[in-house]
């Protein structure tokens, strides 16, 4: 068969696929019996699929099609920079206008003290770069002790074996006997199923100051960095109390060691600032970045690095052994760069800060009057709602948690709409490019996907 053009009844298409394809994060025996959807098209902010119905892409792909889909500027950039050149390796002493343009580009885009960026071909790998940059950095400053890197339990950094230690979740650190030695995990900012005791103001602080507990337990001559999500998007969209940030940056500013902000969805437009660090008012030493680099056009990671780690790795004069065959590639670089420069001409940054953002935002968290809802949050276009069995008593979760949110993601799509499920929480993190109308349509499906989920929960008795 062949991979465009789909003339392949569903069935025929689900049999093949059961038959040869191993899914990312699948229960595979289970999925190969249902069948997976399968996607066939896709423009602006709707998805086709094989039989030919429209669906609301409300997770613009997997986080990260930031300008919507199908738009051909960027696959004729794509295409001439195959013409011209398809490939080119970024290795001994050799390089490209593609991946120099792009260079240059996100330095300028990057707050003032992040000039360079290293380039890889996922947000996996560019935490695998941040693990062995961030330990190699203290080795050429002369502190070789320095190895611990701190993360969050219940925060997403990737699934290599780096980017899992570095991750906080549990399931996937029992596969593969994770995490690697050297990296500590503390607690998260998640106010609503882990704080609510406290103000959230209050929880905020005292989240924080665990960073400040580990790094003084640990030892600060042993500590190489802090590495965190500005909003855990993979964890449930968990967005920290107002205090926590500025808490970590005093914690931060006070001891040596490097901040990795983990801008692979927060990154390029996400919560309205080019990069989520930026929005809470950060100052990270490394930045690594994917997904909306490219919304997700051609695959490209990359770490973004301060002026002050670029110069410590080139003190002692040496090599940074580390590369990836496809670091720079020229047709993602193309594909980067026509991007970055859509979101620059349509001010789609501005547009999620002012715009649409406030308009969904607004919407959004009215949700939270439903019965089902024990609390609706969104910041720039990134939300999540907690469905709880009874409302009045939110914090509260339904037993076997993770049904009810697998029950209502269906119920989403059956509207026509995808919402991805963390848990018992509804996720949403549209195309920054939703139009006024679209918003619209994303919160009634998102309202008649609520209410059929409560009859459904109702029918089979999860409501008491
Ligand atoms: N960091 C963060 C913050 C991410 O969200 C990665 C790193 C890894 O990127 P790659 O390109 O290697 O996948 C991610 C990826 C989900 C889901 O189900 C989230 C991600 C990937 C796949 C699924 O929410 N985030």
């Amino acid at each position: 068969m062949t991979a465009h053009s789909n003339l392949y009844p569903t069935k025929a298409l689900q049999d093949l696929d059961a038959a040869h394809h191993w899914h990312p994060f699948s229960d595979m025996k289970s999925l190969n019996q249902e069948g997976t959807r399968i996607i066939t098209s896709a423009d602006g902010v709707w998805l086709t699929d094989s039989d030919g119905n429209r669906i609301l892409d409300g997770m613009a792909g997997l986080w990260c099609v930031q300008v919507g889909h199908g738009r051909q500027e960027i696959s004729d950039a794509v295409h001439k920079q195959m013409n011209e050149l398809s490939y080119y390796n970024t290795f001994f002493k050799t390089s490209h206008p593609p991946a120099i343009a792009l260079s240059e580009k996100l330095a300028r885009l990057a707050p003032d003290h992040i000039n360079t960026v290293f380039y890889c071909s996922s947000g996996s790998e560019a935490n695998d770069t941040v693990f062995r940059m961030v330990r190699t950095y203290w080795d050429k400053m002369g502190k070789p002790d320095k190895k611990v890197i701190i993360g969050r339990w219940n925060g997403y950094h990737g699934s290599t074996v780096a980017g899992t230690s570095l991750g906080g979740m549990k399931g996937m650190h029992e596969q593969g006997n994770l995490p690697v030695p050297g990296v500590h995990h503390i607690d998260q900012p998640y106010w609503f199923g882990e704080g609510y005791e406290m103000s959230p103001e209050d929880f905020g602080v005292h989240v924080a100051r665990k960073l400040e507990q580990a790094i003084d337990e640990i030892g600060e001559d042993k500590v190489a960095a802090f590495i965190a999500e500005p909003i855990q998007g993979a964890g449930g969209v968990i967005i920290p109390p107002e205090t926590y940030w500025p808490e970590v940056r005093r914690i931060l500013d006070e001891r040596d060691i490097l901040f990795v902000s983990d801008e692979v969805i927060c990154g390029f437009g996400r919560l309205g600032d080019w990069f989520g660090s930026s929005h809470y008012g950060m100052k990270p030493d490394l930045m690594p970045i994917a997904k909306g680099l490219t919304s997700g056009y051609l695959p490209m990671g990359g770490v973004m690095v301060s002026d002050r780690v670029v110069e410590g790795l080139m003190l002692a004069g040496e090599e940074f052994y580390h590369g990836y065959t496809y670091s720079g590639h020229p047709a993602c670089a193309a594909a980067a760069i026509a991007n970055l420069e859509i979101i620059e001409r349509e001010g789609i940054v501005e547009r999620v800060k002012s715009d649409i953002g406030p308009y969904l935002q607004e919407r959004w968290l009215k949700l939270a009057n439903h019965e089902l809802v024990g609390e609706a949050r969104m910041t720039g276009l990134v939300g999540a709602l907690e469905l709880v069995p009874d409302a009045r008593n939110p914090h509260k979760p339904f037993k076997n948690v993770g049904t009810v949110g697998t029950i209502c993601r269906d119920a989403s799509f059956a509207n026509g709409m995808v919402m991805r499920a963390v848990r018992d929480s509804m996720i949403i993190s549209p195309p920054l490019v939703l139009t006024h109308e679209e918003a619209d349509i994303l919160i009634e499906t998102a309202e008649k996907t609520l209410n059929d989920t409560w009859q459904i929960l109702k029918k089979d008795g999860w409501l008491g």
